[in-house]
């Protein structure tokens, strides 16, 4: 596990395709910071007043331009590269995805499935790719489960989607991540993966919320 993850542990590929891109940028900004700084350092020893009391310019250096001009593109474009394709895992929808809208107003989720049934609760199945269809009825407000490492704006007069790959059966935090209004910081609900065959047994009986969340507590 990285160290990202034991934070807050990543339970989906894609999240975990998040955690090396901030990985792979903040390992390269410590050995940046490492190599500019160190290099500030020994220049203030190396050309202090006491050992060259004149200073010297310097015009040009090509081989030494290059470096520091390839190297940062050939990093930069790794990060884009990296960056890329975890944000094309949220995109490209498989032919088995199962829809289930995500509908936003001031200050609470809803959730309908394909099947009418409507929750205040997010429950899917395990193994099964989730196609979100996000609307809002009012204000922009922001659709953002940390432990999947997805967020994306929920837009009034717009529909836009999120792909979610539920792996590990678990209860996880939804919440708002766009400001939208006085209780914002409340718009909070949970997504609560289940066993297919308990996901099947909630979706086509009378089951409520609290008596399916109920059956799960206990599990991470
Ligand atoms: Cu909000």
């Amino acid at each position: 596990m990285s160290f990202l993850g034991a934070l807050l542990p990543a339970v989906q590929h894609h999240a975990r395709a998040v955690d090396d891109v901030a990985r792979f940028i903040i390992v390269t900004d410590i050995i940046l910071f490492v190599i500019v700084v160190g290099t500030m350092f020994l220049f203030v020893f190396l050309y202090n007043k006491k050992r060259h009391p004149r200073a010297v310019n310097i015009h040009g250096n090509v081989p030494l331009e290059v470096i520091w001009t390839a190297v940062p593109v050939v990093l930069v474009l790794f990060m884009f590269y990296l960056g890329w394709t975890g944000y094309i895992q949220t995109r490209v929808v498989p032919k088995n995805a199962m829809d289930v809208k995500v509908i936003a107003r001031q200050w609470e989720w809803n959730f309908q499935y394909m099947n009418g049934k409507t929750a205040d609760t997010l429950f899917l199945p395990q193994g099964r790719p989730i196609k979100c269809l996000l609307s809002s009825v009012d204000v922009i407000h922001g659709f953002y489960i940390p432990a999947f490492r997805e967020k994306q704006d929920v837009i009034p007069g717009r529909v836009r989607y999120l792909m979610l790959y539920p792996e590990k059966i678990g209860n996880y935090e939804i919440t708002c991540s766009q400001y939208c209004g006085l209780d914002h910081a409340l718009m909070m609900t949970r997504l609560i993966v289940l066993p297919k065959d308990k996901f099947d047994k909630w979706l086509n009986s009378g089951l409520s919320s609290e008596e399916i969340s109920d059956a799960i507590t206990g599990k991470p």
